[in-house]
């Protein structure tokens, strides 16, 4: 059982978000998503539109994903690693080394980023539209 995880905001579910966990899961057997609380997405900076129970609801009707777990922590990332058994972890190219120093545990790949979509430029048309 080969372990597949990432982690996210995935707020206003878009395209790249989904083809980020097609790929992800195309790597392995399982797909862990860590989904950032909204308690940590103000540690990000970030403030989902949608509650973190309204995007766990959504990640776990796709496909590609097989557990859904609540990311609250920039830390959490090796205990998460060790508690999964995980083999990899996937993140898209915006993400290009900041998570080389998890390579002792581990692969890291890093995928290109879905052109064209955002979930900031979503909110941005919308505000203009
Ligand atoms: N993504 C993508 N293409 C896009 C938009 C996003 O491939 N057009 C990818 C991102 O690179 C990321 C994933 O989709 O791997 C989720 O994106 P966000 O919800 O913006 O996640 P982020 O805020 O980058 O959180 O600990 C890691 C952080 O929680 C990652």
């Amino acid at each position: 059982m080969k372990t597949i995880i990432t982690y996210g905001t995935f707020d206003l579910l878009h395209k790249g978000h989904i083809r980020l966990l097609q790929r992800a899961a195309s790597y392995g057997d399982r797909l862990i998503v860590g989904l950032a609380t909204d308690e940590f997405n103000a540690v990000k900076g970030k403030r989902a539109y949608t509650s973190y129970e309204d995007r766990r609801f959504m990640l776990e009707a796709i496909k590609y994903v097989d557990l859904v777990i609540p990311e609250t922590s920039w830390d959490q990332k090796v205990s998460d690693a060790r508690k999964y058994h995980v083999d990899a972890l996937v993140m898209g190219n915006d993400w290009t080394g900041q998570f080389d120093d998890l390579k002792q545990y581990y692969d890291v790949i890093y995928l290109p980023r879905t052109e064209g979509v955002s979930t900031t430029q979503i909110k941005h048309d919308l505000n203009t539209a």
